[in-house]
Parts: C-alpha cells; sequence; structure tokens
C-alpha cells in the first residue's frame, strides 16, 4: 500500500470513527413520584420514601437536566396518579405504570411540565 492510499484510509477511518461516535445518543430516564419529577436512577427505596413522603419527595425535586441533542428521556409514571406530561410536540396523559419517549432534536431550554399538577415542571438543558 503505498503512502498516499495509507493516508487516505487512516483519513476514513477517523471520519467513520467521528460519524459513529456523533450518532451515539444517550438515554436518559425521568419518573414521577409523589407529583413531582426525579432522577430515574433514583434506587428503589428512596423511591418508596418519595411514594410516602411529600417532605422527601420535594427534596429529591429533579428541577433541571442537561442533555445532549440527540438524547432521548423516558418520561416513567411512577406514581399512584394520572400524569399528563407536555412541552411543545409532546403531550402524553400517563397512568401509574405508563411511560414515553421523548427526544431532543435542537438545542436550548425546553421546559417539560404536568398538566394535572401545576407544580411539576422540569427545564432540560439540550447542548450541542
Ligand atoms: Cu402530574
Amino acid at each position: 500500500m503505498s503512502r498516499f492510499s495509507q493516508l487516505i484510509s487512516s483519513s476514513i477511518i477517523v471520519v467513520l470513527a467521528a460519524a459513529a461516535f456523533q450518532a451515539v445518543a444517550a438515554d436518559h430516564t425521568v419518573i414521577q413520584a409523589n407529583k413531582t419529577f426525579v432522577d430515574g436512577s433514583t434506587p428503589q427505596d428512596k423511591l418508596d420514601a418519595i411514594l410516602k413522603d411529600e417532605a422527601v419527595a420535594k427534596a429529591a425535586t429533579l428541577e433541571t437536566l442537561t442533555v445532549k441533542k440527540g438524547d432521548t428521556i423516558t418520561f416513567k409514571n411512577g406514581d399512584t396518579v394520572t400524569h399528563h406530561v407536555f412541552t411543545t410536540g409532546f403531550n402524553e396523559k400517563q397512568e401509574p405504570g405508563q411511560s414515553s419517549k421523548l427526544t431532543f432534536s435542537d438545542s436550548g431550554d425546553v421546559i417539560v411540565r404536568c398538566a394535572i399538577h401545576p407544580k411539576m415542571k422540569l427545564t432540560v438543558k439540550v447542548t450541542d
């Protein structure tokens, strides 16, 4: 293989690797518990405490979540009551146990709320 074709091959590999890296989008989970949004990685024992105690729920409330453009958030109703999660272009009434996915295609701040519980508000910061 000539030096020139070696250079071309390695350039192609770099470009392909960069494209593959960009295509990797993360999946996040946000759980509704005791009429608040909480981090989806919250362990079950803490979720159980949140579900039982409004003060614990308030302390655990997720107000801001930073994601990258192209990432997806799964909103899961882990509560005992119905929630209705919405933002521009997304409108999902969820019974307990149901979940819905939302992919963030544009950078900027996105406010997610619940139509039933006005205090539920999550700001999703979508970065490039
Ligand atoms: Cu709600």
